[in-house]
């Protein structure tokens, strides 16, 4: 058998694993597994300017592809500074494995240099975590990470790894294991037929339905079966933030994002709806606003890989534990034969209400923002992103209004092209996500939407893009402020503006751009903007950043009315539904 240093055991097994991008930063207690790097060819590593954009670039890396995103760190700060990615991560239920230098296991628990206890630190934040004991070991948790990373609810799993196991002079066998077995880890593989049966019997008598889809109908592997299903029924659907592209946006049935900033009719049908069909979202916080208001006709159904996630905010009626793509398949085959049992003229008065309601307040009937003012307005500037990428770019973005806007008004029609950290919120996510997902598709066109807030939080990796020749485009929505927070302090503190402005101070983007050897190009005006977003994308080799000034006053409509029902919103500064 081959014998190898834990250094190359930990490289080769990847390789093995099929890993072909890991992104990271090298440090002390790294050194043995970077020279390990340095000696084969098979991973690729990709340098970055700081470990938290390692983290936020394989984890788009997995969003794009479906597959675990890869990450090397050292001990220390060069571990701590991948927490927020990984939290991010986390609450995104997205495939990660991050592996981190520790200093040698002789020294750990002494204070030594650049010690900190990830495996501590990260657990609340890891789907799970393996402490290298043995080098021996390191092929068989490199298999079992990467599994468990991938399967069930998906989820970062860190590998925390003292330097003296990676040393070059003691090796040990080396053989990649072909199969996992983990007896306390089986994710289930089937829903119950007994609940599936009863899911179908309520969706096919449901006069008002709602199909709810979340960001679990896509690392499930279900839009094109989710697309089926919604079809069939003739129904309506909608989904989350973090659900945008499972079902077609540009279709007649769906309605929109829900939620917060939802659109009037997926939050009016939602609470007006007798049935929600759920697959793969959790009832999170930003969808529901208050638990005990939430939609109170609706009998639930809610698909579900995590048993965990099932009427942990919202008692489900008819709970189903398993993975979306089985579940819906005999959703599918139950359906197909009875669809004559709708009864159609339920169905055909409930579509006329939310025709109506889309009439009324829906954002793409017709624009409910003012293009009468000089200043460019946010929501027009994704619109005419939209346009000249013909709506087939990736997508990511950072946080806050500009976030909101992108997702109302970039209209996905497939899944893995739009990339926002939903559940965490991380500021900073937008540019290294952008530079994962190019390595995910290196001919796609990848559009990072951002905030001059946001964009700072890594601005430094305009230098991996140098690096790498990565053509990401950058569209700042310069509004000179902590917009989103903004907002708030418009509604809620009679716009005493607490540390949000710095219109000042902000640098000179052009030329910032220009430093990392990119192309800057301003906009200030309507007329221009279009023009200049032809040039930015047709310039197909170059990182280009558009700093591009928009009305600072702007606020992110609908918005749910705190405290109230999934349907009650604000309209605009002047307008609410009740
Ligand atoms: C790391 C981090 N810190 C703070 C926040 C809180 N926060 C949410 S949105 C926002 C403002 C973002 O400003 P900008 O990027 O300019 O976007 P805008 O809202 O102006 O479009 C802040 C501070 C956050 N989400 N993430
Ligand atoms: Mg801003």
């Amino acid at each position: 058998m081959e014998m190898l240093s834990g250094g190359d055991m930990l490289i080769r097994a990847l390789a093995d694993e099929g890993v072909e991008t890991l992104f990271g930063y090298p440090g002390g207690a790294a050194l043995h597994i970077y020279d390990a790097i340095f000696r084969q060819d098979k991973v690729k590593h990709i340098l970055v300017r700081h470990e938290q954009a390692a983290t936020h670039a394989a984890d788009a890396y997995a969003r794009a592809t479906g597959e675990v995103g890869s990450v090397l760190v050292t001990s220390g700060p060069g571990a701590t500074n991948a927490i927020t990615g990984i939290a991010t991560a986390f609450m995104d239920s997205i495939p990660m494995v991050v592996i981190s230098g520790q200093v040698p296991s002789s020294k750990i628990g002494e204070d030594a240099f650049q010690e900190t206890d990830m495996i501590g630190v990260s657990r609340p934040i890891v789907k799970h975590s393996f402490m290298v004991t043995n080098p021996a070991d390191i092929p068989n948790i490199v298999k079992k990470a990467y599994y468990i990373a991938r399967s069930g609810r998906p989820g970062p799993v860190v590998i925390d790894v003292p330097k003296d196991f990676t040393a070059p002079d003691a090796k040990f066998p080396y053989e990649y294991p072909k199969t996992v077995s983990m007896r306390s880890y089986n994710p289930v593989q089937k829903g119950h037929s007994g609940q599936i049966k009863k899911a179908v019997k309520a969706l096919l008598a449901a006069k008002q339905p709602m199909i709810y889809i979340g960001g679990g109908a896509i690392h499930g592997r279900s839009p094109e079966l989710i697309t089926e299903l919604v079809k069939l029924l003739n129904y309506p659907a909608t989904s989350t933030l973090m659900g945008l592209g499972a079902y077609p946006s540009t279709d007649k049935q769906f309605l929109g994002m829900l939620g917060m900033h939802g659109t009037f009719e997926a939050n009016t049908a939602m609470h007006r709806s007798d049935l929600i069909f759920c697959v793969g979202a959790r009832f999170d916080d930003r969808v529901t606003n208050a638990l005990d208001k939430f939609c109170p006709n609706a009998t639930i159904v809610h698909i579900d890989i995590d048993p965990a996630s099932i009427s942990k905010t919202i008692n489900a009626d008819i709970p189903i534990v398993g993975p979306a793509e089985s579940v819906l398949s005999e959703v599918i085959k139950l359906v197909k034969p009875a669809t004559d049992s709708i009864d159609k003229t339920s169905l055909a008065a409930w579509w006329s209400d939310i025709n109506e309601w889309r009439e009324k307040h829906g954002i793409y009937t017709k624009n409910r923002f003012d293009t009468s003012t000089e200043m460019l307005k946010p929501q027009e500037v994704v619109q005419a992103v939209y346009k000249v990428t013909k709506g087939d770019a990736i997508v990511t973005t950072d946080v806050g209004q500009h976030q909101m806007f992108a997702a109302q008004y970039y209209l996905f029609d497939k899944p893995r092209k739009w990339i926002t950290s939903g559940g965490l919120g991380t500021m900073g996510f937008g540019i290294p996500a952008a530079i994962g997902a190019q390595f995910a598709d290196p001919e796609a066109t990848v559009v990072c939407i951002t905030g001059e807030g946001s964009v700072q939080m890594c601005i430094q990796e305009l230098s991996t893009c140098t690096q790498y020749k990565l053509p990401i485009k950058i569209i700042n929505i310069n509004n000179q402020a902590l917009g989103m927070v903004k907002q708030w302090q418009d509604m809620n503190y009679e716009g005493r503006y607490s540390e949000i402005l710095y219109e000042d101070s902000l640098p000179d983007f052009v030329k910032l751009a220009e430093a990392y050897g990119h192309v800057g190009i301003k906009v200030t005006k309507r007329e221009e903007l279009e023009q200049k977003l032809e040039e930015c994308f047709a310039m197909k080799d170059r990182v280009v950043f558009m700093d591009i000034y928009v009305d600072p006053g702007e606020h992110v409509y609908p918005m749910q009315i705190p405290l109230q029902s999934v349907g009650d919103m604000l309209l605009s500064k002047t307008e609410r539904t009740s």
